[in-house]
């Protein structure tokens, strides 16, 4: 049995969900958010109390890039993705780890950030005046300055050229929970906008939009 645990409105949740599509991976899902879930129980699922978690036939695993790694170590990748490219078979490229890492890492921490922003919107403390969330903001501009320049100059067709990246599916996911909840800005940017636009092509990607 391969249950995922999440909603549909985690951007975190969405990446597995896309590549369990993409891998043609059967899935029963708990949408039950992360809050509403007793701390007690959930704990023993997930220490760090977060979605999504993936459980797959007794393994258990936490964190949404961790969980598409194992997902592409353990079962194989379809052959034909009809006019699509191949999904990308690891997180990073081999001869550019490195670099590959800091995109994904980039990606995470203006994803983190964005999750902030919007749970101190929903407390009642999104003001400015509030320093920590002075730097989330500054944070995810950063994030957004520096991808737009990298998807501009270097990445134009994907991050894994050829390939449908996890890079890319986290930066789609994350985009597009920015402009559901009016987070932040990034439709201004034309390489982040083009890619992404390149992107919603994918079944897997637009199947899984929030409405
Ligand atoms: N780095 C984690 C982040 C997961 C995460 O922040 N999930 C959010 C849902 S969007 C969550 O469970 N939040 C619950 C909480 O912070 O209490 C991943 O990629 O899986």
């Amino acid at each position: 049995m391969r249950l995922l645990h999440g909603g549909d409105g985690s951007p975190f949740v969405r990446k597995v969900r896309i590549v369990l599509d993409e891998m043609g991976l059967p899935f029963e899902r708990d949408t039950t958010l992360a809050t509403d879930r007793p701390v007690e129980s959930f704990s023993k699922l997930n220490p760090t109390l977060k979605v999504p978690v993936l459980e797959d036939d007794g393994v258990v695993v936490l964190e949404s890039n961790l969980i598409i790694e194992y997902l592409l170590r353990t079962y194989p990748i379809p052959e034909n993705q009809g006019d699509h490219s191949r999904l990308a078979p690891a997180l990073t490229r081999p001869d550019h780890h490195w670099e590959d890492g800091k995109v994904l890492d980039t990606l995470r921490a203006m994803e983190d950030a964005a999750v902030f922003i919007r749970l101190l919107g929903v407390a009642g403390l999104a003001s400015d005046s509030v320093p920590f969330l002075a730097r989330q903001k500054a944070r995810v501009s950063s994030c957004l300055d520096w991808l737009e320049a990298k998807v501009q100059s270097q990445a134009p067709e994907g991050f894994w050229p050829g390939h449908l990246s996890v890079a890319d599916i986290s930066l789609v996911c994350a985009l597009d929970f920015a402009a559901k909840h009016q987070i932040y800005t990034w439709q201004d940017r034309a390489s982040l906008k083009e890619r992404v636009e390149q992107l919603y092509e994918r079944p897997s990607v637009s199947a899984t939009r929030a409405p």
